[in-house]
């Protein structure tokens, strides 16, 4: 099995971390530049048309793409220690936080990099207001996080899930563009942040 992967990219952060969580180490990573556009060559979109990181590929040749598809597929391999939830109450509250992970931050922390800084700019029309609109968001989102972490150690409770890695990993990005929580403002997910990266999957 091997994953292509480009380092930096939240999405492939969370295959990595969620990999260690498991102890998982029988994966080859094979880098894909995305900021050279190997991404998006013909050989590259015949494993993901969508030609994006990270796609696991099977010994079969089965390509799969996107993040949350990659790891159910190795939470169905190795059912220990699950991350998905552990009853039908826990995975449904996992799943609403995956979303919201993905809708709530990672979109608007992805839209903001992607329309502010030009990254991609040889690639997508780049509308300025459009990714400051969607760093606002962001940080609207931050102040929702806060509230729900001051009653609970993690975002399903007192159970680590999937979703605090794609949380954390989404709001690590953030700081690319400059979109930090604050202590003052913001001490509940300031201490979750930080209890999740002491976890040595973080450093993954
Ligand atoms: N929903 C997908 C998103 C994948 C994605 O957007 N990957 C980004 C890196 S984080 C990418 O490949 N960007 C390259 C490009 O758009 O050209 C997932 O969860 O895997």
């Amino acid at each position: 099995m091997r994953i292509y992967e480009y380092a930096q990219a939240p999405n492939c952060r969370r295959v990595r971390m969620f990999l260690a969580e498991k102890g998982i180490e029988d994966v080859e990573f094979v880098p894909v530049d995305i900021a050279r556009g190997e991404n998006r060559t013909d050989e590259y979109r015949r494993k993901d048309f969508n030609g994006k990181v990270p796609v696991l590929e099977l010994q079969d040749g089965t390509a799969i793409a996107e993040s949350v598809a990659i790891k159910r597929y190795f939470e169905e391999l190795h059912p220990e220690k699950p991350l998905f939830g552990r009853d039908p109450h826990e995975k449904a509250v996992v799943e609403m936080w995956v979303r919201r992970a993905e809708f709530n931050l990672m979109f608007n922390v992805g839209m903001c990099f992607q329309h502010t800084t030009g990254f991609f700019a040889d690639r997508m029309n780049t509308f300025p207001d459009y990714g400051e609109d969607c760093g606002s968001k962001a940080r609207a989102f931050f102040e929702q996080l806060d509230q729900h972490l001051e009653n609970n150690r993690f975002l399903a409770g007192d159970y680590f899930s999937v979703a605090d890695i794609s949380m954390l990993c989404a709001l690590d990005f953030g700081k690319v563009v400059n979109l930090r929580p604050s202590a003052e403002q913001h001490p509940h997910l300031e201490r979750w942040r930080d209890e999740l990266s002491e976890r040595p999957s973080a450093r993954a």
